[in-house]
């Protein structure tokens, strides 16, 4: 009997099995607007089967995009393309998630497939970028940002506050905080990024006082029976991993009860000096410590895309969910395979036309080893 394949219900979202497919950028967005790219993209891993469909990185403000091809969630017209994807992944069988963040220091950057680093100063396609500390991140993305002020905390919270009213109001179920990655909400709780004297720096405290009265601002506007969700960097592997880990435990424990229904684990990408143990599944026993002293379920991503070692996280209670990306882009209908694997018979979750789930059923994937 697999555990992938069972339901989970959080609030009063169930999701068809624990297979999710995170928030994954297309940098295929006009002016942070859909086109036409983005529907069938969604749509088709929707009815893939998983359980789980979150819309990519949409930024609350326009310098709060990564690249200028970033989808956006600052304007009322932006919502219409979102709301369309929103019914069509629920009309799939999924649930319709979505991913709210700004980019900070990171941001004003090329599509990675045009270099991947700041776009250079004064080329108007660019932006100014802010960040906590008029630090920048350094290698291709040495930009040095702005110093955000309190009337910028303030005005960037508000941004999300109305992103998650739209993003409700579109129709989207389950709503992620960005707050991994070395984007905004990670830069605030960084060492390596913020340099603050004020209320929003010093100890871990002030550091995450960004993160959690945004958190706070947006459950307010984010309806109870909805799963509000962060992906948030615990651990950034550069040396002092024990004290970090402490330190986002904590605000995991504080964010919880402000609200906070589920943590994404993530590393925090905030500086180049990291050394990540790349493996299969390397951060599944630290999202189940997360799990475990912060009494709160998790998800994780990065490197659990064969069906053994996503099957055993779940089963071993490391994670709730599985966030698996890049295997759902080679192949949408990637969770029949991992059925297959795991010989779930005749998935009961299927939303596909009977004829199309007999063949696929009977076709995904050789099935004959783990992705890695
Ligand atoms: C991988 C490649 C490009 C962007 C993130 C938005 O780290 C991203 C991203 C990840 O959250």
């Amino acid at each position: 009997m697999s555990v992938l394949f069972t339901p989970f219900r959080l609030k009063d979202v169930t999701l068809r099995n624990r297979i999710a497919v995170p928030p994954m950028c297309q940098y295929s967005a006009e002016d942070g607007y859909v086109t036409a790219w983005h529907e069938p993209h969604y749509t088709g891993m929707a009815r893939g089967g998983a359980g789980l469909v979150s819309v990519e990185a949409t930024a609350v403000a326009p310098e709060g995009r990564i690249t200028p091809g970033c989808l956006g969630l600052w304007d009322d017209g932006q919502a219409e393309g979102l709301a369309r994807i929103a019914r069509a992944i629920k009309a799939a069988g999924a649930v319709p998630g979505i991913q709210i963040g700004h980019a900070g220091r990171k941001g004003s950057a090329n599509r990675p497939w045009e270099g991947d680093d700041h776009i250079p100063e004064g080329d108007p396609r660019g932006w100014q970028t802010i960040s906590p500390s008029a630090v920048a991140l350094g290698g291709p993305l040495s930009k040095v940002p702005r110093a955000m002020t309190l009337a910028d905390i303030e005005r960037v919270r508000g941004a999300f506050v109305a992103a998650a009213g739209r993003a409700r109001d579109a129709g989207f179920e389950w709503l992620e905080l960005h707050f991994a990655h070395g984007y905004l909400g990670q830069s605030f709780f960084s060492v390596h990024a913020n340099q603050r004297t004020d209320g929003y720096g010093g100890d871990a405290t002030g550091r995450g006082r960004f993160l959690l009265e945004t958190l706070a601002a947006v459950r307010a506007v984010w309806p109870e029976n909805r799963p509000l969700t962060a992906r948030f960097g615990v651990i950034e592997y550069d040396g002092r991993d024990e004290e970090t880990l402490a330190e986002a435990i904590g605000l995991t424990q504080r964010m919880r009860a402000e609200g906070l229904d589920l943590l994404n684990v993530s590393v925090g990408f905030s500086t180049l000096a990291a050394n990540p143990p790349w493996g299969p599944a390397f951060l599944a026993p630290v999202a189940g410590r997360v799990r475990r002293e912060a009494d709160l379920p998790v998800a994780a991503a990065w490197l659990i895309d064969g069906p053994r070692v996503a099957e055993r996280v779940v089963a071993e209670g490391q994670l709730d969910l599985v966030m698996i990306g890049k295997a759902h882009l080679a192949n949408p209908h990637y969770p029949y395979e991992l059925a297959r694997a795991l010989n779930v018979d005749r998935p009961a979750w299927t939303t596909l036309p009977a004829p199309y789930a007999h063949w696929l059923a009977s076709y995904a994937g050789p099935s004959t080893g783990e992705a890695q």
